[in-house]
């Protein structure tokens, strides 16, 4: 067991070898690991904690928010607040970025997340999971304000997310590969159960909700039907559905196996560019993605090259095995 490397040994040893990590980024990384094993406990303990079920109250996205989302929320907030590593945070759940309070020293980071995705799994026991985004306040500033946050994807300097499922599981990049972490309860600690994760450039397996296939653009349907066409079909091999219906479960699938995710664009609220949230959302899933070798567009172009215009802008998502988005993608430039 002696040889089981912990979350804190890996970020230390990272640190020391190649200076990915400054100090504050470590210590901004290990507070959100343990952020989010307190999570884990509160979704762990479900009914029996009292945590299912609905708050009574909408996000800014006009979902309704469950217990967990908010708590889940909180913790992060409480976990995160006081360490001197960070200046403001963004959530899903928060309709506006939470200043560090004055009671306590500011950082250079920027945090944002998705503190509970999923959320329509909590109550049937489905997974859900914990999606975080890292980037640098600007520069010589003082202060910071809701635009410091709108930046590219690209300018990421971490992101990962934490896997409440059978497993608890933190899949983390800092810009140079993807690596997993399980969560050992009776340590108490995440150790390193993969590192250099790659996703294969082929795959056999597409992640949509065909519920959809109705609202969807030509592009996305002439993809879809081709794979349901198979090995008949002009791309020559049968494929396998998956519709885990939480974007850490199934993004987690294909890290871990490959796959093609698609949330594209529909006409049923046609002025939303996607469901999917472009910041905390398809930032954080599609760093990961390409660090291990995928591709992660918007049907048009890279995600991590979009310049927001809004904290809570959202995208359309094809993401996971190289040459099927490439595919799918090319469908939307009429190749
Ligand atoms: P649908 C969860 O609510 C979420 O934001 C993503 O995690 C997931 O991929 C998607 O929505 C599921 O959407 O329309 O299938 O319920």
């Amino acid at each position: 067991m002696s040889s089981r490397i912990s979350l804190t040994r890996y970020l230390v040893e990272k640190q020391r070898m190649d200076g990915h990590i400054p100090s504050q980024l470590r210590l901004l990384l290990e507070v959100v690991a343990r952020a989010c094993k307190s999570i884990s406990q509160a979704v762990n303990k479900g009914a029996l904690g009292g945590v299912l079920g609905t708050a009574g109250s909408e996000n800014v996205q006009g979902e309704v928010q469950k217990k967990l989302d908010i708590i889940a929320n909180e913790v992060l907030i409480e976990a995160n607040e006081w360490g001197g590593h960070l200046a403001a945070m963004a959530s899903e759940e928060m309709d506006s970025i939470y200043v560090v309070p004055n009671r306590y020293p500011q950082g250079e980071y920027l945090l944002l997340f998705d503190p509970l995705d999923g959320s329509s799994n909590i109550d049937i026991n489905g997974s859900i999971g914990t999606i975080f985004s890292v980037l640098k306040k600007p520069e010589a500033q003082t202060g910071v304000e809701e635009k410091d946050f709108l930046q590219p994807g690209n300018k990421q300097v971490a992101a990962g997310y934490c896997i409440y499922g059978a497993q608890t599981t933190l899949v983390l990049t800092v810009g140079d590969g993807v690596a997993m972490f399980t969560l050992d309860r009776e340590q108490g600690s995440f150790f390193l159960i993969e590192e250099d994760v790659r996703i294969p450039a082929d795959t056999k397996e597409f992640a949509i909700n065909m519920s959809n296939m109705r609202h969807w653009d030509a592009p996305v349907k002439r993809y879809i039907d081709e794979c349901l066409q198979g090995q008949e079909g002009p791309l020559g091999k049968d494929f396998n559905t998956r519709w885990i219906a939480s974007m850490v479960g199934d993004v987690h699938r294909i890290l871990c196996r490959g796959g093609i995710f698609l949330y594209p664009w529909d006409k049923r609220e046609p002025e939303k560019a996607g469901k999917l949230r472009l910041m905390y959302e398809a930032n954080p899933m599609s760093w990961l993605v390409e660090q291990a070798g995928g591709a992660s567009t918007n049907g048009k172009q890279r995600i991590l090259d979009i310049v927001p215009g809004k904290l809570h802008e959202r995208v359309s998502v094809i993401l996971g095995s190289k040459n099927e988005v490439e595919r799918a993608t090319s469908y939307h430039s009429g190749l």
